[in-house]
C-alpha cells in the first residue's frame, strides 16, 4: 500500500517523469500492490539508446511492473539525482543504465541504506574499496540491503573489442603491408564500454604480428563521446592536423560517431570503406545499410534488447532465488562484408 501511495506522488509530483500503465502478459491481482521500478537511463544520444531504452521500459511492463523512467540526457549529476528521487520515494528495485564507470559511490550506497536493490545494465560501474568495506558493514545493520548491487546485465564490451580487432587482423592477412595504422575514435572516457573495446581491441591486434608477421598499432585515439556531432568534430580536427592518407582502418567506437566521422572523410576527399577500412561498433539499421553499399567493412553487433535478461533477472531475484550471476552477459555477433548479407536479421533501430 505505502508504494502505491508513494507513486501517486511520484505521478503527481514529479515533472518529466513518465509512468506507464500498461496490461501485464502476468495477470496481477488488483489487490496486490505492484512492483515499482525505477529505471534511470543516461541519454538519448543514439537511436541504439532508443531502442535499450524501449526495450528495458516494455519488458518490465510486459512482467506487470510499475516503471517510473527518468533519463539524464548524459549529465551525470541529473542521474544521481533521479536515483536519489527514486530512493526517496522508495521504489521497489532500481534499474541504472550508468552514464559512466565511476561516480556511483555514495548513491549506491544510499540505495543499499534504504534496502533498495539496485540492478546495473548496460555499462558497467567501478566503486573504490573503501565503499565496498562501508557496504558489508551496512550489510550487517538492520533495515540495510544486503549488497551494493545484485547483478549487471550488458554486454561483454571486450569481446565487442576483440571482434573489431580480430576482423582487421583477418583483413590484412596476405596482403603486402608490414605496419598497418589504426585510428582509434572512442566513446567518452570513464565509461565501461569506451574503456573494455580499447582494450579488448589492443589485445587482438597485439596478437596478430605472430600470427601474420604484421604489426598493427593504434596510433592515434581521439574521443567523440559516443555523438554523431562530436564524432565529425574529431575526425574533422584529425583531418585538418595529421595526414589522414597515413591512416588504414578507422576504428570507431559506435555507429552515431562513425556517420560522423565518414561525413567529415567525404568532406576531405576521402572514401570509407575504399580508402580507409572502417570498423564500427553497435549495429544500427543505418550502419548495416552502410556496410550493404561497400562504405563499411565490419559491423561489431553491441545488442540493446536487454531488457528481456533484466526482466528474467529481476524476476528470479524476487522470487528470491540467489544463485543470480554477478555479470550477465547479453548475447552479441558481427557483420561484416565478407557474409552473405541476406543472412543479417532485419533491425527496427
Ligand atoms: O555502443 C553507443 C551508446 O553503452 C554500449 O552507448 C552502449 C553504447 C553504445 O551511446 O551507441
Amino acid at each position: 500500500m505505502k508504494k502505491l501511495v508513494v507513486l501517486l506522488f511520484f505521478f503527481l509530483f514529479l515533472n518529466g517523469c513518465s509512468t506507464t500503465t500498461t496490461t501485464a502478459d502476468s495477470e496481477t491481482d488488483a489487490s496486490t500492490p505492484r512492483i515499482v521500478i525505477g529505471f534511470s537511463q543516461l541519454g538519448t544520444e543514439s537511436n541504439w539508446r532508443k531502442q535499450h531504452t524501449e526495450s528495458v521500459q516494455t519488458e518490465l511492463e510486459k512482467e506487470g511492473y510499475e516503471v517510473l523512467y527518468r533519463n539524464a540526457y548524459l549529465s551525470l549529476e541529473q542521474q544521481i539525482q533521479d536515483i536519489r528521487s527514486f530512493i526517496s520515494y522508495n521504489v521497489d528495485i532500481i534499474v541504472l543504465s550508468p552514464l559512466q564507470e565511476s561516480g556511483w559511490d555514495d548513491i549506491l550506497l544510499e540505495a543499499q541504506k534504504a534496502d533498495i536493490p539496485v540492478f546495473v545494465v548496460d555499462r558497467s560501474i567501478e566503486v573504490s574499496q573503501e565503499t565496498l568495506k562501508k557496504s558489508a558493514e551496512l550489510a550487517l545493520e538492520e533495515g540495510a540491503g544486503k549488497e551494493l548491487m545484485v547483478t549487471h546485465i550488458g554486454p561483454s564490451f571486450k569481446a565487442e573489442g576483440n571482434r573489431a580487432g580480430l576482423y582487421v587482423s583477418n583483413y590484412f592477412r596476405n596482403q603486402e603491408y608490414n605496419e598497418i595504422k589504426v585510428l582509434e575514435l572512442t566513446g567518452n572516457v570513464n565509461a565501461s564500454p569506451t574503456i573494455l573495446r580499447s582494450e579488448g581491441f589492443s589485445e587482438t591486434i597485439q596478437r596478430n604480428y605472430q600470427d601474420n608477421q604484421q604489426t598493427i598499432q593504434v596510433v592515434d585515439s581521439i574521443s567523440g563521446d559516443f555523438i554523431r556531432r562530436k564524432g565529425k568534430e574529431a575526425m574533422a580536427d584529425y583531418i585538418a592536423q595529421k595526414d589522414i592518407s597515413q591512416i588504414d582502418v578507422l576504428f570507431s567506437q559506435s555507429d552515431e560517431m562513425t556517420l560522423g566521422a565518414m561525413e567529415a572523410l567525404g568532406a576531405a576527399g576521402v572514401t570509407p570503406g575504399k580508402d580507409i577500412i572502417i570498423v564500427s561498433i553497435d549495429a544500427q539499421k543505418n550502419m548495416i545499410d552502410k556496410l550493404k553499399a561497400g562504405e563499411v567493412n565490419c559491423v561489431v553487433e553491441c545488442n540493446p534488447n536487454q531488457g528481456i535478461y533484466v526482466r528474467n533477472a529481476i524476476k528470479r531475484f524476487l522470487e528470491g532465488k540467489t544463485d543470480l550471476p554477478k555479470e550477465i552477459y547479453v548475447h552479441e555477433t558481427v557483420f561484416s562484408d565478407d557474409m552473405d548479407f541476406s543472412q543479417i536479421p532485419p533491425r527496427n533501430y
